[in-house]
């Protein structure tokens, strides 16, 4: 017999195992971050957190002080996160009777980037200690604070009456790669900017730190250039509903600078841009049926030099835009069909001396481009295509690797390596592919090290990006695709490997963070059978 609420429960009443089970699932509550910390200690002393009387505050000892844009704004952010049932008064006219007692989240950051972007070298440490009254949240740069106040919103639950709690905990963590993206493709279909920025909510719920904008494609020409207004003008689903002006791509911008997250822009060439050729006359390659034009066109024509001064105003316009130190330049899957049917690109290779090899004139035309962003200073990142063609790429080039069905990349990630390149990983991760059943557990279970090569081949491996192809994906089905099964490639690239190894650890776990992410209006579709104690409506 055991004494429950003042009522004696014997152990074969349903009732006290229902009650066991309560008692359990809210243990559960307990060591609930997604992706994992590095290190995360957990007691079961609980804290109850009141609306009213929970304070952010920049600590006195921290370089970085009222003002700051990225951490002012996330503070509004995580307060109605973690309080969503306290709506418009409560939650910002602060009558706090009791003030001696108000939870204080001190936050502590080392380095002013308040005004900056993120890039490649911030650091997104944090540490995070929480005990009674009080919780220090300490980083070297705002990056890292941003990361820590995710996490600490995880940590606080709520019970069946709507108080808050949060038990005593502490936090060390950092991320095992350092780039960890998402790509949208936006020219399959048009995604709206609110959908975008959505997108880029939920990326920060899950630690994401690049957005990789695939902008254009052969479908469609969505940005509008401030250059060459025309592409869109033409080239767009419709020139004034379906394009990204410079105040929508701003936007975007600086939605995901406050959330510590990088747009990197793609515009991929030479293939994949039939739709480049509807504003830009003579841009792409007439294809021949026989000695004349078939009226069909094909890449971009590498032949022609008005090729290249188009190109190179093309990326000097995007490399103002964008701020980030990476762009995306593509070269993938390119039809040599169109050039090999086209006399003067025949008559070009013989002058060129690359006989019947067009892999030559593609690296010819990529090595261009390549030069045009390194004279721009940027870093490319190009589809691993642009390595099996080419022999001379700039050793500071970023290759992606999109190909080989598991394991089979694993033979890529080793020969790219080898040559000295830096990589990207996205073949396991092409989250457009959808199939019965719990696949989020393939995305779990990819090793991004796990290839044969040295210590130092390992290290070239920067991280990994999940690809959103928008072919059968716009703004109806977009959150469900990519949520929560996102978040499987999230913590492979955020936690340590062997912490997180085991799918039936990670169940329950994902299964309470996707309830999170409904909670927060993130559209997640289930993993399995289940409920959230909020559910959709
Ligand atoms: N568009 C572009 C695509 C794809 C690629 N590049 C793609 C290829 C195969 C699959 C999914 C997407 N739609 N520009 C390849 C990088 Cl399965």
């Amino acid at each position: 017999m055991a004494r429950f609420f003042g009522k004696w429960y014997c152990i074969t009443d349903l009732r006290f195992w229902l009650l066991v089970i309560i008692l359990f699932n809210d243990a559960e509550q307990v060591n609930a971050v997604w992706p994992m910390p590095q290190r995360i200690s957990q007691s079961t002393q609980q804290y109850t957190l009141n609306p009213q009387a929970f304070l952010f505050q920049y600590s006195n000892g921290s370089v970085v002080q009222p003002g700051c844009s990225v951490l002012d704004t996330a503070f509004k952010r995580y307060f109605a996160i973690i309080f969503p049932d306290v709506t418009g008064e409560g939650r910002n006219s602060y009558h706090i009777w009791f003030e001696p007692a108000a939870f204080t989240v001190f936050v502590d950051v080392k380095k002013d980037e308040c005004d900056g972007y993120p890039d490649e070298n911030s650091a997104e440490n944090y540490k995070l200690s929480i005990s009674a009254g009080q919780a220090v949240l300490s980083s070297e740069t705002v990056w890292g604070a941003l990361r820590g106040l995710e996490s600490l919103s995880q940590l606080v639950y709520q019970d069946d009456y709507g108080a808050y709690f949060i038990n005593k905990t502490e936090i060390e963590d950092f991320p095992r790669f350092p780039f960890r993206g998402l790509l949208l493709d936006t020219s399959r279909h048009y995604l709206p900017v609110q959908a975008i920025l959505k997108t880029l909510d939920a990326m920060a719920y899950s630690k994401f730190n690049v957005f990789h904008w695939h902008i254009v494609d052969d479908p469609s020409f969505p940005y509008q250039s401030r250059t060459f207004p025309d592409l869109s003008n033409k080239g767009a689903f419709h020139p004034l509903t379906h394009i990204y002006t410079q105040t929508d791509v701003r936007r975007v911008i600086a939605h995901a600078r406050l959330r510590g997250i990088r747009v990197v822009p793609e515009f991929d060439s030479p293939g994949h841009t039939q739709s480049w050729g509807k504003g830009q006359h003579d841009l792409l390659t007439p294809c021949y049926k026989g000695d004349v034009p078939s009226g069909m066109y094909g890449p971009v024509n590498p032949i022609l030099d008005s090729s290249y001064k188009f190109m190179a105003q093309l990326y000097k316009e995007v490399a103002l835009v964008f701020p980030d130190s990476y762009v995306h330049l593509g070269g993938d899957e390119v039809s040599f069909t169109c050039w090999k049917s086209n006399p003067n690109v025949r008559a070009f290779m013989a002058k060129m001396g690359f006989g019947s090899d067009y892999t030559k004139l593609e690296s010819f035309y990529m090595e261009n481009i390549m030069n045009m962003t390194a004279a721009l200073n940027k870093t490319s990142i190009v589809w691993q295509d642009v390595f099996d063609y080419h022999e001379r790429i700039p050793q500071d080039t970023v290759l992606e690797i999109w190909k080989g069905t598991p394991p089979k990349y694993r033979e890529e990630l080793s020969r790219i390596t080898k040559a000295g390149h830096r990589v990207l990983l996205s073949a396991p991760w092409y989250l457009n592919h959808i199939s019965y059943g719990q696949d989020w557990q393939n995305a779990y279970l990819v090793a991004p090290r796990n290839f044969s090569g040295t210590e130092a081949q390992k290290k070239l491996v920067i991280g990994g990006e999940v690809c959103m192809w928008g072919e059968y994906v716009d703004a109806t089905n977009l959150t469900p695709r990519l949520w929560p099964r996102a978040c499987a490639a999230a913590e492979r690239l955020w936690s340590d490997e062997e912490q997180t190894s085991s799918v039936a650890q990670a169940y329950p776990r994902l299964q309470e963070f996707r309830c999170k992410l409904l909670r927060r209006g993130i559209q997640a579709e289930p993993l399995f059978v289940g409920h959230c104690k909020h559910e959709y409506q």
